[in-house]
């Protein structure tokens, strides 16, 4: 009698040892033998056995030039994969968080100001590629003074309630331009509605000019300027106008040349330098220059919501005369107590 035997002489070595391939790897048996495979997303891609000593490891696809997530986009690599996330600002086409390089999915501007109360009240909203910035309207910041911001918990809020201090000796209104300073009696701006109300006080025009010295002219100029200044604070006299007709009246005097002892002089350059205190102010442009056959001027303003800052240059026959708005303090009247 015979037998017959069949005899499987394979031993399946993914069963009888689990962890032949190691980590992140299948184990394939085959007649007589096995081999390894690393998982998706791990190295090396080829076959292995256990007596090749491989780990399998983790491709960093973001780093490893396979993958591009595209403009706008971030790569982060993880155990076994990656995914592609939009920067900040950016939506992606497929409207899902992450996404994978060959799913062509873009990453589009976020247009915030889509929403039109993003900004919240008063502030406009100005969408740019990845972000935006909202700015405040015409007479409104933020409690901190700015105008631009992003952070949309911020508020505009009026600049009269911002800055409480901002019309000096006068009202702070709300006007169509933002606001504007109506200052109380004895105070003037200038004409300059955003510029902040100052004490104006003709009495004391002259103090320290010794006026028996003066040209009367020039004292009576400086006087009735003041007035008119004074009696239509909130009109704007022409500065320019105000710089004519003293430049007028000093070629006058000087037409005979500069005569006179110390005291006339150094009296008329007191006028002089008061007088262009007084115009400075309330000239329109930053830049005002006025040449007379006796007399040459250049003056530059730079206003703000405070009195102006500047100097001026006035070359009187020959004599140079150079001075500043002094305006550091802000409350005192320009060019009288300084
Ligand atoms: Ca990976
Ligand atoms: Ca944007």
């Amino acid at each position: 009698m015979r037998h017959t035997y069949l005899l499987s002489l394979d031993d399946n070595e993914c069963e009888s040892n689990p962890s032949i391939c190691g980590e992140n790897a299948n184990c394939f048996n085959t007649d007589g033998s096995y081999y390894c495979q690393c998982h998706g997303g791990f190295t090396p891609t080829h076959n292995f056995t256990q007596a090749d000593s491989i780990e399998c490891k983790d491709i960093n696809e973001c780093v490893d030039g396979s993958t591009d997530c595209g403009s706008n986009a971030k790569c982060t690599n993880h155990v076994g994969g990656y995914f592609c996330t939009c920067e900040t600002g950016y939506i992606p086409s497929n409207k899902k968080e992450t996404f994978k390089a060959e799913q062509g999915v873009q990453c589009i501007d976020s247009d915030e100001c889509d929403d039109p109360s993003f900004c919240g009240k008063h502030a406009a909203c100005h969408n740019s590629a990845g972000s935006f910035y909202c700015i405040c309207a015409a007479g409104f910041r933020l409690k901190s003074g700015e105008t631009n911001f992003t952070d949309t918990s911020k508020l505009c809020e009026s600049v009269c309630e911002t800055d409480k201090s901002i019309c000096g000796g006068g009202v702070c209104k709300s006007s169509p331009d933002g606001y504007e300073c109506v200052c109380n009696s004895g105070f003037t701006n200038y004409g300059h509605k955003q510029m902040k109300c100052t004490e104006l006080n003709c009495d004391t025009l002259l103090s320290k000019i010794d006026t028996s010295q003066a040209p009367p002219q020039l004292v009576s100029l400086l006087t009735s300027n003041c007035l008119a200044v004074s009696k239509q604070p909130s009109t704007q006299r022409n500065g320019e106008t105000f710089l004519e007709e003293f430049l007028s009246a000093l070629d006058d005097l000087l037409r005979d040349g500069l005569h006179g002892d110390k005291a006339k002089v150094s009296a008329m350059f007191s006028i002089v330098e008061r007088m262009l205190k007084r115009i400075g102010p309330l000239l329109s442009k930053s830049q005002t220059r006025r040449s007379n056959s006796k007399t040459d001027v250049e003056m530059l303003v730079k206003r703000g919501s405070s009195p102006p800052e500047g100097h001026f240059l006035m070359n009187i026959s020959g004599a140079q005369l150079t001075s500043n708005w002094d305006t550091a303090t802000g409350n005192k009247h320009l060019g009288i107590h300084s």
